[in-house]
Parts: C-alpha cells; sequence; structure tokens
C-alpha cells in the first residue's frame, strides 16, 4: 500500500517535468520563430528606408547634373556622351553619366539608312532587317499603305491583335514593342540605341555615347576611341568625326539622358535610377523629367 501510495505522485512528477520540458522547448521555438520575423522586418525597413534615401539622393544628383549642364563646357565637372562622372555628398556617392537625347537615334525621324545601320547593330541583317523595317515604318507612317514585308491595321487584326498600326510618332520607346513580330530580346536590344525626345533625323556626335559613335563608324573601335579622345579633350567645342558624316546634326538639343548609379559612401547597397531630362532656363526648377525609370534595358551607355 505504503509503496503504491508513493510510486504514483513520482509517475505523476515524471509526467508534469516531460511537460514542462515540451512547454520550454514549444516556447523557445515560438521566440525563435519571432526573433526571425523581427529581424526580417527590421531588414526590410533598414532597406526600404535605404533606398528612400537613394531615391532622394537621385533627385539631388538631378539638380547637380542640371547644375552642371548650365555651366560653360569647359567648366563642366561632368562630361557628355556616358563617361563617368562621380558626385559624392554627404553619406552618397552617385556615378553619373549623361548623353544628348539627340545623340541618339530618334525612331521617328531616323531614316531607313540609319535605321538599317542600328539593326546590323544588333545582329539583323538582310531579309530579316528589310522585314522588320518594313513593319517599322508601317507603324509609324500615317497612312495605311502597306510596304512591301510591312504591317498596318488589316495585319494586326488578322494576327489576332487588338491594336493596329500606330500611324503617328511613337511618344514612349516602349510602343515599339507593339510592332508586330518585333520579340522583346530585339526591342531591349534596340531601344538602347534609340529614343523617342532627339526630333532629330541626324545625331550629335559630342553627346552621343559609344554605342552609336560605333554604329556610325561602322565598327570601327580605333577610329571611335580615337575620337572620343578629341571630344574629351575639346571640352565641349565642336570635334567633327570622320565618319558617319551624313547622318550629322550639330544641333545642341536641351534634353539629355541621364543615369545615376546612388551608394552610401561605406555600403554596398546600391540604387539606379536612368531619366530624361528637359533644361527649362529662367524656370524653377530650372528642367521638367520626361520620364524616370529605375529598370533601363540600356544600364550604362
Ligand atoms: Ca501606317
Amino acid at each position: 500500500m505504503l509503496v503504491q501510495a508513493k510510486t504514483r505522485p513520482y509517475s505523476e512528477q515524471g509526467v508534469a517535468l516531460i511537460m514542462v520540458l515540451w512547454m520550454i522547448v514549444v516556447m523557445m521555438s515560438l521566440s525563435a520563430t519571432l526573433l526571425y520575423a523581427v529581424k526580417t522586418e527590421t531588414h526590410m525597413v533598414t532597406y526600404a528606408r535605404q533606398t528612400a534615401q537613394a531615391r532622394a539622393f537621385a533627385d539631388a544628383a538631378t539638380h547637380y547634373t542640371v547644375m552642371q549642364l548650365f555651366l560653360p563646357t569647359d567648366q563642366r565637372a561632368i562630361r557628355l556622351g556616358g563617361t563617368p562622372s562621380t558626385w559624392t555628398y554627404g553619406d552618397y556617392q552617385a556615378d553619373i553619366r549623361v548623353v544628348g537625347e539627340n545623340g541618339l537615334i530618334d525612331i521617328n525621324q531616323a531614316n531607313r539608312e540609319l535605321l538599317r545601320k542600328v539593326l546590323e547593330a544588333v545582329g539583323i541583317v538582310d531579309e530579316a532587317a528589310d522585314s522588320l523595317l518594313d513593319r517599322i515604318e508601317d507603324f509609324r507612317d500615317a497612312d495605311d499603305l502597306k510596304r512591301l514585308n510591312g504591317a498596318e491595321d488589316a495585319d494586326y487584326e488578322a494576327a489576332g491583335l487588338k491594336y493596329g498600326a500606330k500611324d503617328a510618332g511613337l511618344q514612349r520607346i516602349e510602343e515599339l514593342q507593339q510592332v508586330i513580330d518585333l520579340d522583346q530580346a530585339t526591342y531591349r536590344a534596340l531601344s538602347r540605341y534609340l529614343s523617342v525626345h532627339s526630333f532629330s533625323s541626324g545625331l550629335n556626335p559630342l553627346v552621343a555615347p559609344r554605342r552609336i559613335l560605333m554604329v556610325l563608324a561602322d565598327n570601327d573601335a580605333a577610329l571611335v576611341d580615337d575620337y572620343m579622345r578629341l571630344r574629351e579633350e575639346a571640352e565641349g567645342a565642336w570635334v567633327q568625326p570622320p565618319f558617319g558624316n551624313q547622318f550629322i546634326d550639330t544641333t545642341q538639343s536641351p534634353v539629355f539622358r541621364m543615369q545615376f548609379t546612388i551608394k552610401p559612401v561605406n555600403g554596398e547597397q546600391s540604387y539606379f535610377e536612368e531619366r530624361a531630362v528637359r533644361l527649362l532656363p529662367g524656370r524653377k526648377p530650372p528642367f521638367i523629367t520626361y520620364f524616370r525609370s529605375q529598370q533601363s534595358p540600356s544600364r550604362q551607355f
């Protein structure tokens, strides 16, 4: 009797001990989960804060760049034509690249010969080039007359598309994706060369990125690098390139494409932004932004 009376409480104590141990295990795993959640949230908040700060710094860098563009060309701390410049202020650093929009090729105004050179640069030649040129030209021209390999509204309808040819100039380069049978890879490759803000059939080599100069120079890298060196030394004064004469336009357009890569001075995380900006002397602020994108297909001109 006595023995039985004593063993029962012992076994009950054993169960209680196991339960307590289990509860400790459960509570530990709960607190670990909570700790993980808090950590993740802290990371997210830090990331959001850094992105917001970098975005604000991109605003500051735009103002700085615009201010630089108002200076006489020989007094600027930034260079045109896509050569990177660094600007540091406070805890952030910006890698700034600027090209003139009229240093890019205007998809609305460039003639067939110039567009053919761009297609060639992205590997589209011969019949494929003729066909795509016909489709692009039909897409942007006002009429409904179909070129040999082109496409007008009826062809878009026959292909089951809900839209037809635009029959007008493109307002955004993204509209190029609507050209029938123009795939994503081709669009991405082409968009690196094109602009809708150039408003010129030719282009100004002083503010053009290397990629465009290569198109004009039929891929003669030595010729292009030589020209870029002379252009750098001339600090904004006109330098005639020994190539691409028929496509050159000496106009100084007040529209620029800017790329900013922002990094904290002591950090790793970087933020990228591309803008197209028109200078407006005498206004406040002295510019307007045509577009602002964090995802550029043309990272680094
Ligand atoms: Ca048309």
